[in-house]
């Protein structure tokens, strides 16, 4: 079960919490359609445009925690101006959000990390945060790609491959090895 709780720009109106995850990746890799697939609810926005999301949309879930939506990063139709207020609207999270101990980076299973996600993830392993990258979009390329390309991937973020695993939010496989994973890393089992 998951519950939409608010959106929020600013420190000062996030939700309290004692326990969150949050769903971060480049635009249109998926983050929106693995929040709906991990609980089997049509809750987050799945644009057709990408980029429209410009705030932190948080959720409650039932397991326990909450699970924030950032905004999708290399977006390119962005101002100077905007993508500056994006970029302060992510530090203070990532520095202030006490409660914070999973990051989830979605990222196409067809791509390899670009110096976005590096630095993303730099941000997570500077805070000691645990980590689980999600290649999303496993459905558009064959078994042995899959493996290939998990491989590439958790290789590229200098990631153990236990920490990838390859998803499919469109077919939500495999959701039980991907919820595991997370009640793992969250401490919740
Ligand atoms: N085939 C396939 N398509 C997917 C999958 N996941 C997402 N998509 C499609 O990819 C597009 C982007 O999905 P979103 O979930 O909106 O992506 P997002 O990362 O939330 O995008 P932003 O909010 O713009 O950053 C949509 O057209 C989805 O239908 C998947 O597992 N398989
Ligand atoms: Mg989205």
């Amino acid at each position: 079960m998951i519950k939409y709780l608010k959106a929020a720009t600013r420190f000062e109106d996030y939700p309290t919490s004692s326990l969150e995850m949050v769903i971060c990746g480049r635009s249109n890799a998926g983050k929106s359609s693995f929040i709906n697939a991990l609980f089997n609810q049509k809750i987050a926005y799945v644009g057709k445009t990408p980029g429209k999301t410009r705030l932190i949309n948080f959720f409650e879930t039932d397991p326990g925690y909450t699970l924030a939506d950032v905004p999708g990063y290399g977006y390119a139709k962005i101002s100077k101006k905007e993508l500056l207020r994006f970029g302060e609207m992510m530090e203070e999270y990532f520095k202030k959000r006490a409660c914070l101990k999973l990051v989830v980076l979605v990222i196409d299973i067809r791509r390899t990390p670009n110096d976005d996600d590096l630095a993303m993830l730099e941000v997570a392993k500077d805070r000691g945060l645990e980590i689980l990258i999600i290649a999303n979009k496993a459905d558009k390329v064959n078994q042995s790609d899959r493996i290939k390309n998990t491989r590439r991937i958790a290789e590229g973020f200098a990631l153990d491959i236990d920490d990838v695993i390859a998803f499919s939010s469109l077919k939500k496989k495999p959701l039980d090895k991907v919820s595991a994973a997370i009640m793992q890393k969250l401490g919740l089992q």
